[in-house]
């Protein structure tokens, strides 16, 4: 059973990120969402969702796509998530491209998809500033 593993925050939820976990499901037959928690979203990317944790990772876990959701806490996490759910292959959007090229070293696959272009949360709370504007 190929083990598929990838990271982010996920709020608001939108397309682009299902579509970006549908192809990362393709790559295995099982997939790990490491999902930000709000203290990590809050102090390592001063993010500050809309969501909380337990919100996001219920909406994740309805995803079909979705087998298993656990907490990203720190950066460093990922080498030891690596063995520990004996991932095969580590994937994320192409904006984080390059940068986590080392989990090679751990034995897994790195692969950095396509984003979704056309969407972002950023411009999702722009566009429904406007319509209250109007
Ligand atoms: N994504 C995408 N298309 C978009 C927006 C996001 O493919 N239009 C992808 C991102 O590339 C990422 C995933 O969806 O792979 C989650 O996006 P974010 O929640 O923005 O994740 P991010 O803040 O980049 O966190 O340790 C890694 C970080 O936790 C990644």
């Amino acid at each position: 059973m190929r083990r598929v593993i990838t990271y982010g925050t996920f709020d608001l939820l939108h397309y682009g990120h299902i579509n970006l976990l549908k192809r990362a499901k393709s790559l295995g037959d099982y997939l790990i969402v490491a999902l930000s928690t709000d203290e990590f979203n809050w102090q390592e990317k001063h993010k500050k969702c809309y969501f909380s944790y337990e919100q996001r990772k219920s909406l994740l876990e309805a995803i079909r796509y979705v087998d298993l959701v656990i907490p990203e806490e720190s950066w460093e996490q990922k080498r030891s998530d690596v063995h520990e759910y004996h991932i095969d292959t580590f994937v994320i959007g192409d904006d984080w491209k390059g940068r986590f090229d080392f989990l090679k070293e751990e034995g897994a696959d790195v692969v950095y998809l396509s984003r979704t272009p056309e969407i972002s949360t950023t411009q999702i709370k722009e566009n429904l500033g406007h319509r209250n504007e109007t």
